[in-house]
Order: structure tokens, then sequence, then C-alpha cells
């Protein structure tokens, strides 16, 4: 069965848009799956440790017949395709982060993998760009992607041309 997931897609290290470019072509790449849409790339500012450059931040809609788990096995190859490296630091800088935001209507409570993505109902580098791609969205919980905006100003991020 094929599945609708949102991927957000960011980095802050070794060129940031070329990473996110070169993330959506492998994301096309994935088995069982096409990159249906992806929103404008946003510049924001860093959440988390100040002392690191800005990001570069997007969403993709993916339609998968991966599994969620085999869906991050493939994400966290990608990362480490490019670069990534993990690091202790907390929230730090990254030259490619792909997380799972939403999976279908699925929660998933796993030691590995929580979906909806953990705090996406409050950043604006993921509410802004998903809401670009996916205006009459719900999540799980039924919540409209609109009432979340309301909740989350357009505040460190400025969407490139
Ligand atoms: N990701 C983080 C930590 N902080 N800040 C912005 N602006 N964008 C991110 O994607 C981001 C972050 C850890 O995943
Ligand atoms: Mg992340
Ligand atoms: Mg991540």
């Amino acid at each position: 069965m094929m599945q609708r997931a949102y991927i957000g897609l960011g980095s802050n290290l070794a060129t940031p848009l070329l990473q996110l470019r070169s993330a959506l072509d492998a994301l096309s790449a994935l088995p069982q799956s096409s990159v249906a849409a992806h929103s404008s790339f946003y510049i924001s500012d860093p959440l988390g440790p100040a002392d690191q450059p800005r990001y570069v931040n997007a969403v993709a809609a993916l339609d998968t017949g991966l599994s969620p788990l085999a869906l991050l096995d493939a994400l966290q190859t990608i990362e480490l395709e490019q670069g990534r490296t993990r690091k202790a630091e907390r929230w730090g800088p990254r030259t490619l982060d792909l997380d799972i935001l939403l999976f279908g209507n699925l929660h998933i409570d796993e030691p590995r993998l929580t979906v909806p993505h953990y705090h996406m109902h409050a950043r604006a580098f993921v509410l802004y760009p998903l809401a670009e791609i996916a205006p009459d969205l719900r999540l799980p919980d039924g919540r409209p992607i609109s009432e979340l905006l309301e909740a989350c100003p357009y505040v460190g991020l400025e969407r490139l041309p």
C-alpha cells in the first residue's frame, strides 16, 4: 500500500542548498517511492545552540510503499552518504537532517521512531514549508495545519525565491 509521508529536510553545513537539492534527488531515487511535491527552501534561525550557522529547511511529500522503519533506514543512509556524523551536541550543526514528520495518519511510538515528529507543531521552519505544499492537511489527531500556523508566528524564517 502506498502512503503519503512528509519529510522535513534541514542543513546548516557544507553548502546547505546543495545538500537539500541532492537529498531531494536521493528521495526520488528511493525504491517504491516518488516525491510528489516539495516546498520552497527557507533560511531559518537555528533552534538550539545559537553559535551555529543558519539552516536551510524544506519539506517534501513522499508517496511510498516502504514501511515507516524501512523509510527511516533509507533516510539515515542518505544522511550518512551526505556526510552526516552523529555528534553528542543536541540540536547542533549538521550537513543533512531528514525527519519523518508524518506518515499517512499513523501514530508511531517506537524506540527509533516517533511520528508525528515531536515538536513539529511548534516549529515555524517545519510548519510553513509543510503548509505551502499541503494547505488542507490535518494531523492524525484531526487538527488542521491552519490552526497550528495561527499559534506559530512566522519569525526567523525567510523564503528563498
Ligand atoms: N534542526 C535541528 C536543530 N535546530 N534549527 C533550524 N532552524 N532548522 C533545523 O532543521 C534544525 C534547527 C535538529 O534537527
Ligand atoms: Mg531534525
Ligand atoms: Mg533528525
